[in-house]
C-alpha cells in the first residue's frame, strides 16, 4: 500500500475512534457546544498529524491502542488552531473541509469556546497515557506562546495586521522562523510525541523532531504553491488569499520555481533524519514525499 494509502485509511480508522472518544468525553456539554465542537473535530481533515504520531510510535514496536489518547490530543490542538484560525479576527474563512466554517454554522462566541474546549480535550486526552507529563510539555510546548500561538502572531503581523506596529518587512529567515513556529511545531511535537509514547531512546526521538520539523516546513511550503496555484474545489477552503493579503511567503520571496526547489531540498533533508532509525520507515519517507505534492 502506498503511505497515501495508508494515510486514508488511518483516516477512516481515526475518525471513528476520535468520534467515540469526543462522545464519551462529551456526554454533559451543553447542546450547542456539544454539536459545535463535533463539526469542528470531525469529516473531512486529513489527519496527517495522528497518522505521523503512530506512524512514529510504531517504529518501536506500540501498538495503535497505546498511541490513541496522544494522536487524539494532536488532532484536538490542531482542530482547535482551525477553528480560531477561521475566525473574523484571524483569518476570516467561510469554508473549511469542504463545510462552512464553525462561526458561519454557529456563531462566533460558539465558535471561540468550541475552540477553547477542544485545546483542553486535549490535555485531558493525555492526562489517560502512560507516564504523561513528557506528552504535556511537548504538547504545550508545541502549541503554545512560543510555538503554534507564538507564530500565528507573527503571521498576523506580517499581514500588517496591528494599527499600531507597521508591516514588517521579511527576509526568507523570517518566514522560516514563523512558519517553524506556527505550522512545524505541532508536526514535530507528533512525530516525537509518537516516539515518546513507544519509550523510544533519546537519539530517536531526536531523529523524529527533526524530521518532523522538515517535513512541518515542507507542509509550509506545499501550502504556499496550494495557496498561489492550487484549486479551491479541491481543497475545501479559499485560495490566493496570500496574495491577496500582500504576505510575504515562501513564494512571494523565491517565486514559485524557487519555492519548488526549497520544497525538494527540504523533503531530502527530511528523509536523511530516518536513516539513523529502526524499522520500516518506508510509510514516513514516502508521506514526506506525499505532503510536498498534495492537492489539498
Ligand atoms: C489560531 C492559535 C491559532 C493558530 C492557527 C494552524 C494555524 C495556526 C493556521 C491555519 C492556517 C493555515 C492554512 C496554515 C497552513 C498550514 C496548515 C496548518 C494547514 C491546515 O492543516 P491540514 O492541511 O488541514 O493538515 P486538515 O483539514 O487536513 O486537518
Amino acid at each position: 500500500m502506498t503511505a497515501q494509502a495508508e494515510l486514508t485509511a488511518f483516516a477512516t480508522q481515526f475518525e471513528q475512534a476520535f468520534e467515540a472518544a469526543l462522545d464519551a468525553r462529551l456526554a454533559d456539554v451543553p447542546p450547542r457546544l456539544h454539536s459545535a465542537i463535533l463539526h469542528g473535530a470531525l469529516a473531512g481533515g486529513k489527519r496527517i498529524r495522528p497518522f505521523l504520531l503512530w506512524r512514529s510510535a510504531n517504529l518501536f514496536g506500540a501498538s495503535l491502542e497505546t498511541a490513541w489518547p496522544a494522536a487524539f490530543a494532536v488532532e484536538c490542538v490542531h482542530c482547535y488552531s482551525l477553528v480560531h484560525d477561521d475566525l473574523p479576527a484571524m483569518d476570516d474563512d467561510a469554508l473549511r473541509r469542504g463545510k462552512p466554517t464553525v462561526h458561519v454554522a454557529y456563531d462566533e462566541a460558539t465558535a471561540i469556546l468550541a475552540g477553547d474546549a477542544l485545546l483542553t480535550l486535549a490535555f485531558e486526552f493525555l492526562a489517560d497515557c502512560d507516564a504523561p507529563g513528557p506528552l504535556v510539555r511537548l504538547l504545550a510546548a508545541a502549541s503554545g506562546a512560543a510555538g503554534m500561538v507564538g507564530g500565528q502572531l507573527l503571521d498576523l503581523s506580517a499581514e500588517g495586521r496591528f494599527v499600531d506596529a507597521p508591516k514588517p518587512a521579511h527576509d526568507e529567515a523570517a518566514i522560516r522562523r514563523i512558519q517553524a513556529m506556527k505550522t512545524g511545531a505541532l508536526i514535530a511535537a507528533s512525530c516525537e510525541m509518537g516516539a515518546r509514547v513507544a519509550g523510544a531512546p533519546a537519539d530517536a526521538r531526536t531523529a523524529l523532531r527533526d524530521f518532523g520539523r522538515d517535513i512541518g516546513l515542507a507542509f509550509q511550503i506545499a501550502d504556499d504553491l496550494l495557496d498561489a496555484e492550487g484549486d479551491a474545489g479541491a481543497m475545501g477552503k479559499a485560495v490566493g488569499k496570500d496574495a491577496h493579503a500582500g504576505k510575504a511567503t515562501f513564494v512571494s520571496m523565491l517565486g514559485a520555481g524557487g519555492a519548488r526547489d526549497l520544497l525538494a531540498q527540504t523533503v531530502a533533508d527530511a528523509r536523511r533524519h530516518l536513516s539513523s532509525l529502526p524499522g520500516d520507515t518506508r510509510v514516513l519517507s514516502e508521506l514526506a514525499g506525499y505532503i510536498a505534492e498534495r492537492d489539498r
